[in-house]
């Protein structure tokens, strides 16, 4: 099986030293908008890149009694994340799609209803598309060299330019093929 967890992890650690916790918390957050891991699964995958020498850390003592692991990344990890980047990538498995499931019997429901259910999707890839703008703006805020490849959140706007064309095209033909059914 192939170890995606293990190179977002090096990437993420590559970047700059981080606990555990840290890094959850960006699967949590920014990663976990395009790329979900199991909670679960990512204290066993730091035990086990410490133990094949990619990441260490050193332990941080933040209170009283509260000892934390700082990981970063070592040459040895630097490398296999390097040799990952670089390697041509699969394409993905076609994502399931409820709707498109619907859709291929929908000749069992009558029009209205299609029409029905079309707006519906419209509707909620709007929300979608309104909320991945926002992210857009507040990305530009950060930093307003954004498009450009040497700004440090450049890799972070092209996944969110792709999701954004990806839902804008979508409804652009959802609302083509509504007009279909009129
Ligand atoms: C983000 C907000 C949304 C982001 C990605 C997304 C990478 C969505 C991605 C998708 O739907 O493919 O900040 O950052």
């Amino acid at each position: 099986m192939k170890r995606t967890l293990k190179y977002a992890i090096l990437g993420l650690v590559h970047k700059e030293e981080m606990s555990g916790y840290d890094i959850t918390s960006q699967f949590k957050q920014e990663i976990g908008q395009f790329w979900s891991a199991k909670h679960s699964q990512i204290y066993p995958e730091l035990k086990r890149l410490t133990e094949e020498g990619l990441i260490e850390y050193r332990t941080s003592i933040t209170g009283a009694k509260l000892e934390k692991k700082l990981y970063c990344i070592t040459p040895k990890g630097t490398q296999e994340l390097t040799e990952w980047l670089l390697s041509p990538k699969e394409l993905p498995e076609t994502e399931k799609d409820e709707f498109m499931l619907m859709l291929y019997f929908s000749a069992a429901i009558p029009k209205e209803e299609n029409k029905r259910l079309f707006e519906d999707q419209i509707a909620k890839r709007k929300e979608k598309l309104e909320y991945l703008y926002e992210s857009k703006k507040s990305l530009q805020q950060l930093d307003e060299n954004l498009q450009s490849p040497g700004s440090n959140q450049f890799g972070h706007y092209l996944v969110l330019s792709r999701a954004i064309n990806r839902e804008e095209s979508y409804i652009t033909w959802l609302e083509e093929t509504l007009s279909l059914f009129e």
